[in-house]
């Protein structure tokens, strides 16, 4: 089997790059199925502290591969259920980082909106460009790119495929910070080492919670985040951290 994705381990950073660069990374069903794999792999893996997912300078993925869908029918698509494996993306809980430079369209745009901290090369291009070939977002974009960019912008890029720049995609709250293009990767592993050094099960619930923003009432999220936030006091990472502040060390975190 070919290796759609090169999987390596940088001491308690998970990472996974999708590897088509022919194609500039399109995502095959077998690409998902092994990136899928990979991530639940580091998420039930104790050593590793948070992941990053990234293509290459020219695309991080041009969306999904146009060539298995060019002839499928509505039923060929329902009994496939691609999506289902999509939706174990949402799962994962420890933090995912995503390093983006070029293409990010369609679906590698969806993809990149399933990563918690993103970081993009200033050459960097977004786009949800599915309206070109007759269909729309499916992994989605629809509600992603709204609860990001806001209704007017979502509908621009969804309606005429058009792409967007690094700067205005930063401007519109779409990504996490921008970066000359030759550093786009070092900064995006940059990041995980410093969330390595941070408390994996604060990590974890304040990723939780933060998602949990575009799920519910204000009230609703409120109280969730306090008791996520009263759970802490059980681990001994909170006192660990607190301590290490008063006695003005650096904290070593356990994830305990
Ligand atoms: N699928 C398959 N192959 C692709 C894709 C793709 N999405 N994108 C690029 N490629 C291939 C090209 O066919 C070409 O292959 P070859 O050399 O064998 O002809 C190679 O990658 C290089 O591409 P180009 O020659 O086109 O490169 P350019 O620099 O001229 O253009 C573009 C770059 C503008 C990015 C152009 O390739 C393009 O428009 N690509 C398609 C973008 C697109 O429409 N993306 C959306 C796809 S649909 C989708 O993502 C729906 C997601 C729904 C969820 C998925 C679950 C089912």
């Amino acid at each position: 089997m070919a290796n759609e994705i090169i999987v390596e381990r940088i001491e308690q950073i998970g990472i996974a790059r999708l590897n088509r660069p022919e194609k500039l990374n399109a995502l095959n069903i077998e690409t998902m199925t092994q990136l899928i794999a990979a991530l639940e792999r580091f998420d039930a893996d104790a050593g590793i502290r948070c992941m990053l997912v990234a293509g290459d300078e020219r695309a991080f993925a041009a969306g999904a591969d146009i060539t298995e869908m060019a002839d499928a029918s509505l039923t060929d698509m329902y009994y496939r259920n691609q999506f289902a494996r999509w939706e174990r993306i949402r799962r994962i809980q420890k933090p995912i980082v995503a390093a983006v430079s070029g293409y990010a369209l369609g679906g590698g745009c969806e993809l990149m909106m399933h990563c918690d901290i993103i970081v993009a090369s200033e050459t960097a291009r977004f786009g949800q460009p599915e309206i070109n070939i007759g269909i729309m977002p499916g992994a989605g974009g629809t509600q992603r790119l709204t609860r990001a960019l806001g209704k007017a912008r979502a509908m621009d890029l969804v309606l005429t495929g058009r792409m967007i720049s690094a700067q205005e995609a930063f401007d519109a709250g779409l990504v996490s910070r921008i970066v000359p293009r030759e550093h786009f990767f070092e900064e995006a592993l940059r990041v995980c080492h410093e969330l390595c050094t941070r408390a994996p099960l604060a990590l974890r619930l304040a990723k939780e919670a933060v998602l949990k923003a575009h799920e519910v009432s204000l009230s609703e999220g409120l109280e969730y985040e306090r008791k996520l936030f009263y759970m802490l006091f059980a681990t001994d990472d909170q006192r660990e951290g607190m301590r290490a502040f008063l006695e003005k060390r650096p904290p070593v975190f356990r994830g305990r």
